[in-house]
């Protein structure tokens, strides 16, 4: 059995990039499982994989590091159920400190023998690219300063999304990073490519290299801070529209919680929404640094309702962003002539980071 831990910051593309590579491996006879993570409890990754019918367990309420048992517990849990072959990991954007919080008491303590076999870190080559150029940043200091953490601790550093780049800034974001961090595994990617996708998976299964054994120096202040910059909403709704509107209404929604936020100019760690219907399913993404194009992840829609799970991690109060979201919902029920019930909605900040163990 193999264990893939992946990271990275919010929206880098660690999702897409472990659907795509758990469904290559499951073409070649391999059985997959997932586990998920987020400060959270309603979390649009773990509905979006099992939507998929990828085995999926969770850890939910903090990051992995401060949830070290639970982490093994639904490992456990997994083999026990499903018995995969791979295994692989995501942990939530906002975490860093990985190696001495989980890859090392994972290969000295774990009781459940499941050997680690790598740690990628993704990042999305535009960030990456206005770091390195010393570019100002979408976020604040104590922000920057967990992206920087967790890149520099990467086992393999994904550098992805070079689709968004031209080839030349591309190649001179991969130099920069070449001189850097040198010595790191780099490796440029568009994880909506399959066979790039491919040759990750392939690396990851057969490198034993990718597993980093030095632990980050890391000021747990700043980093606690960073995470305290960012508010967390997870808010479940049903959305109801007149006949042959729910495709427009849903679009309407996205449309005014995008405008919201931007339009208050906060910044964007990742925003989520999971649209389901009895007959579809679909995932929107909204992350930092605009993507043209989510609308067409929008599929026809059938029917007068769908339950839209909301997940947005952006750096404000989240007291405020809870009350902002709330408005934009209602306001575009009104436009599309409808009316939304609210399921859940919880909305906070992450707690101080304090990791079970610390092996430096
Ligand atoms: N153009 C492009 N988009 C990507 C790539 N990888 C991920 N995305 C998009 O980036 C957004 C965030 O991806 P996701 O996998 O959810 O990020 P996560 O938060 O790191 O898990 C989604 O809209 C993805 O479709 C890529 O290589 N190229
Ligand atoms: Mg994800």
């Amino acid at each position: 059995m193999h264990f893939h831990l992946v990271g990275g910051f919010l929206g880098s593309g660690k999702t897409t990039a472990i659907i795509g590579a758990a469904r290559i491996l499951m073409a070649q006879d391999k059985r997959v499982g997932i586990v998920t993570n987020d400060q959270g409890k309603y979390l649009v990754d773990t509905a979006f994989f099992r939507a998929q019918d990828f085995p999926t367990v969770e850890v939910t309420g903090g990051c992995f590091c401060c949830n070290y048992d639970d982490l093994e517990a639904r490992l456990k849990q997994l083999q026990a159920s499903t018995w995969p072959d791979v295994i692989f990991a995501e942990s939530v954007g906002s975490c860093a400190d990985i190696v001495a919080t989980i890859v090392k008491p994972f290969l000295d303590l774990q009781t459940a023998g499941i050997p680690l076999t790598s740690y990628t870190v993704f990042t999305d080559v535009r960030l990456l690219r206005r770091r390195l150029s010393n570019q100002p940043m979408p976020f604040g200091d104590d922000v920057v300063y967990i992206y920087d953490k967790q890149i520099e601790e990467a086992g393999l550093l994904i550098i992805n999304k070079v689709d968004l780049l031209s080839a030349a800034d591309m190649q001179a974001t991969h130099a920069l990073a070449q001189t850097t961090f040198p010595g790191k595994a780099l490796r440029l990617q568009n994880s909506r490519n399959a066979s790039d996708v491919e040759h990750w998976a392939q690396l990851i299964e057969t490198d034993p290299t990718l597993v980093p054994q030095t632990s980050i120096e890391i000021d747990y202040n700043r980093y606690g801070a960073g995470e305290a910059e960012l508010a967390w909403l997870d808010e479940a709704i049903t959305l109801h529209t007149p006949s042959r509107r729910l495709r427009a209404g849903i679009v309407a929604l996205v449309t005014a919680i995008r405008s919201t936020i931007l339009d208050q100019q906060l910044p964007i760690g990742h925003v989520k929404f999971l649209v389901e219907t009895p007959s579809h399913g679909a995932k929107i993404s909204l992350p930092s640094i605009e993507e043209p194009g989510w609308e067409q992840d929008i599929p026809a829609l059938e029917g007068d309702n769908a339950r839209v799970l909301i997940n947005a991690r952006v750096q404000t109060d989240a007291q405020a962003l809870r009350t902002l979201v709330k408005a934009a919902i209602q306001q575009a029920a009104s436009t599309c002539g409808g009316s939304v019930t609210e399921l859940e909605v919880d909305s906070f900040h992450p707690g101080f980071p304090r990791p079970t163990h610390r092996i430096s």
